[in-house]
């Protein structure tokens, strides 16, 4: 069970939420975190002995964080249901009694999906992303390194078995990356930002830059992050709004990765991942899109809200937008298919358009 010295910390995280400390912190770890539930869980460690402070540190020390927790491993998902179950009904809106349904990734649908915007007068580029969790491995707060440089090596021998022309590419671990090439990749938004001060006190950055890397084809339009906030981030990407293009080319390279390796999926909550936001279909399907009028408005916000659509800046989450364009996405995540979840960004984007057009 838990040390004392543990039990302390998490009933010291308590008084301080609570306290004049916590008193701006809105996070959903804050609002649930009650007092009955860290008499529940407090003396609680899964298996592989991670526990509840393991849960909720990001969130302690970041107090500006929307969540503030992330799962230690895929166990905690249920071990601390009374803590994660709470906070994953608040952000997806999913009940007790409901469920993730089964996966459809959109075969056979990307037509529903041609170019949203065919002249570019809006949108730069398409991406869609999802997330998926190695069988058998815990999440970043209880890896060893030598965990992460064997996920690396697994992982590495799958990309090598693609067979298909389109997917075909090469992985380049961040260990040994000279700057000027990360730095190069991370502005051109293919790879991964580091530094990221709600996974470093989640404990997400141990022995960084160790088992992290970043998979890419030639034409850097099918990519996979290694190891950075989940095991894997499989992400296909394009200049313009061809959004049927992009899911096919994902489906493709889910497809072609789910032969090597054993995913970890849960009945109820889908597709693990470690941070409960991204649960289920895990899906990010974005546009890069500038829209003049229509982001003017003091409104744009709620516009978007309203069509529950997610802003983020041009170089993503906690980054500003730059000349005007903005990274929208859908917000949604669990309760609904991969295919939902394109579809919502699908249908939201197109909306906004139709209203910039008609934005006098
Ligand atoms: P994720 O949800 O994949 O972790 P982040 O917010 O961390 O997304 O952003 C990851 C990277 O993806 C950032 O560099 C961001 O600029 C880039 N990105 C997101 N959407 C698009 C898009 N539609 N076109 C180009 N780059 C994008
Ligand atoms: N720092 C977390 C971010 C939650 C969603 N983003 C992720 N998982 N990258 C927060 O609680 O704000
Ligand atoms: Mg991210």
């Amino acid at each position: 069970d838990v040390d004392p010295v543990t039990i302390k910390k998490i009933e010291e995280a308590y008084v301080m939420l609570n306290g004049p400390d916590g008193a701006k912190c809105s996070s959903l770890l804050k609002k649930n975190l009650t007092k009955d539930v860290i008499e529940k869980l407090k003396t609680k460690s899964t298996k592989l002995g991670a526990n509840l402070y393991d849960c909720i540190r990001s969130g302690v020390y970041c107090l500006d964080a929307l969540v503030g927790v992330y799962a230690p491993d895929a166990e905690a998902y249920t071990l601390f249901a009374p803590l994660f179950d709470k906070i994953i009904e608040d952000y997806h809106g999913l009940g007790p009694d409901q469920k993730q349904p089964p996966v459809d990734l959109g075969e056979g649908k990307t037509k529903e999906f041609p170019p949203l915007d065919p002249k570019g007068k809006y949108i730069k580029s398409t991406r869609i992303r999802c997330g998926r969790s190695l069988n058998g491995y815990q999440f970043n707060p209880c890896l060893t390194e030598d965990n992460y440089l064997e996920m690396e090596e697994k992982v590495k021998k799958a990309f090598s078995e693609f067979s298909d022309e389109e997917l075909k590419g090469t992985y380049y671990p961040l260990d040994g990356m000279s700057k000027d090439t990360q730095n190069q990749l991370i502005a051109d938004h293919f790879l991964f930002k580091e530094g990221d001060r709600h996974l470093q006190y989640a404990n997400a950055c141990n022995f960084w830059p160790k088992g992290r890397g970043i998979f890419h084809n030639n034409k850097k339009t099918f990519l996979i992050w290694v190891n950075e906030e989940d095991h894997l981030r499989i992400i296909s990407m394009q200049e313009g709004s061809d959004v049927g293009a992009v899911l096919e080319r994902l489906i493709k390279g889910v497809r072609g990765i789910e032969k090597q390796v054993q995913f970890s999926r849960d009945d109820r909550l889908g597709w693990l991942t470690f941070c409960p936001t991204n649960l289920g279909s895990t899906v990010r399907a974005s546009v890069h899109i500038a829209l003049p009028k229509l982001s003017a408005r003091e409104d744009f916000k709620q516009i978007c809200d309203k069509l529950d659509l997610q802003l983020r800046g041009i170089h993503g989450e906690h980054s500003e937008s730059e000349g005007g364009v903005y990274d929208i996405s859908n917000r949604a995540r669990l309760g609904l298919s991969e295919y939902e979840a394109v579809k919502k960004m699908y249908d939201g984007v197109k909306n906004l358009i139709e209203m910039e057009e008609k934005e006098t």
